[in-house]
């Protein structure tokens, strides 16, 4: 690995190039999981690719839609990436045939996890992983920042893709198969409260509410052995 976790293969040329963009508060633990687990994983499917953890170095309540557009937008500014996988901390594929990789439609990758019983738990769940070519991303304007807490930004993510007529696809569950670490709520990140109120204007806020009005403040940005870590802060009130 390159420092910033970085990997190109070796004995042949990757297709695409890919950032994995965690969104990342206090889970160290979990943290050091997803390296251990992923990055063999991701070797042996010979992709070239790049970690990105993004931090929420504040002490203002999560923001998971946020810290993934930091993420997109940041990368971009390091390279010019094919594909990035979204992806929450603590959540582990299971089959290594679940190819990280884009295709022609944004993709759903956490169809089969262990902690929803390895279903869906409904039938229009969104959540923890994706993968998005730019021009997606873009088109729907990456996720919502208003989603201060847990829950509705995948969802509202959903409904943008509905919106532009760009429905998603998803792996089968044999494939798309993930183990789950355990975990208690985190302290600042309790239910979001309006998040049910938010989804309502999902569709007209998609205009105005994501990349194109993302403000944030970068403290630092390291180049660890296995990540590059960026961390940020957030003023809710702007
Ligand atoms: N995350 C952090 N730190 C935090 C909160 C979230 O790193 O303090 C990141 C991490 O990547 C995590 C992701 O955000 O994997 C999603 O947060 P989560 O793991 O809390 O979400 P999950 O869907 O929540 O696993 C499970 C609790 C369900 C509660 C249902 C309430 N109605």
């Amino acid at each position: 690995m390159a420092p910033g976790g970085h990997f190109t293969p070796t004995d042949c040329k990757a297709t695409q190039k890919l950032a994995i963009i965690i969104p990342y508060r206090d889970r160290q633990k979990h943290l050091l999981n997803f390296l251990n687990h992923f990055i063999p994983v991701l070797k042996r499917q010979k992709l070239e690719f790049t970690i990105y953890v993004i931090e929420q170095g504040d002490n203002e309540t999560f923001n998971r839609g946020l810290l993934l557009n930091v993420g997109f937008t940041e990368a971009l500014k390091q390279d010019s990436y094919d594909c990035f996988i979204l992806h929450d901390v603590d959540t582990y594929l299971l089959n290594d045939k679940n190819i990280y990789r884009c295709g022609d439609k944004p993709l759903h990758l956490a169809v089969a996890v262990e902690k929803y019983g390895f279903r869906l738990p409904y039938t229009t769940y969104y959540g923890a992983i994706t993968a998005f070519n730019r021009k997606h991303y873009e088109m729907i304007n990456g996720f919502p920042n208003v989603y201060f807490g847990w829950g509705g930004e995948d969802d509202d993510q959903g409904i943008r893709l509905h919106t532009k007529g760009l429905n998603f696809v998803r792996r089968s569950p044999q494939i798309a198969r993930y183990a789950s670490a355990k975990h208690n709520r985190d302290p600042t990140n309790p239910d979001g409260k309006d998040r049910f109120g938010l989804l309502r204007s999902a569709a007209k806020r998609m205009a105005y509410d994501g990349l194109n009005s993302l403000i944030y403040n970068v403290t630092s940005i390291e180049l660890k052995k296995l990540y590059t870590l960026i961390t940020i802060t957030v003023d809710r009130n702007l």
